[in-house]
């Protein structure tokens, strides 16, 4: 029974190593903040918006306009990174907001 126990601890922990970190980006007075992330493959960006009645989106035109959900105020969407690079993004109904995720291996 305690020997059990012991084998599936040591089972689940490469995956507790490998987990990624999440970092948070705010959504507020049409601003991404802050608007440059830099984060390590694995790692999951999740963008919250915290306007009072303006809703919002993440879309990266370097991927096809790979969009998320429209976010209401006080919703989230997050994305996990897997690959290096520099992901550049703006928001579906205002193009004007920039922001970008650094990614390094
Ligand atoms: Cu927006």
């Amino acid at each position: 029974m305690r020997q059990g126990w012991a084998l599936a601890v040591l089972a689940l922990a490469p995956f507790a190593v490998l987990a990624g970190q999440t970092v948070e980006v705010g959504i507020e007075n049409y601003k991404f903040s802050p608007p440059e992330v830099t984060i390590r493959v694995g790692d999951t960006v999740k963008w919250t918006n915290r306007e009072k009645r303006t809703s919002h989106s993440v879309v990266f035109p370097q991927e096809g306009g790979l969009e998320s959900e429209r976010m209401f105020p006080d919703e989230s969407w997050q994305r996990e990174f897997l690959k290096a690079g520099r992901y550049d993004y703006t928001c579906g109904p205002h193009p004007e907001m920039k922001g970008a995720v650094i990614v390094r291996e």
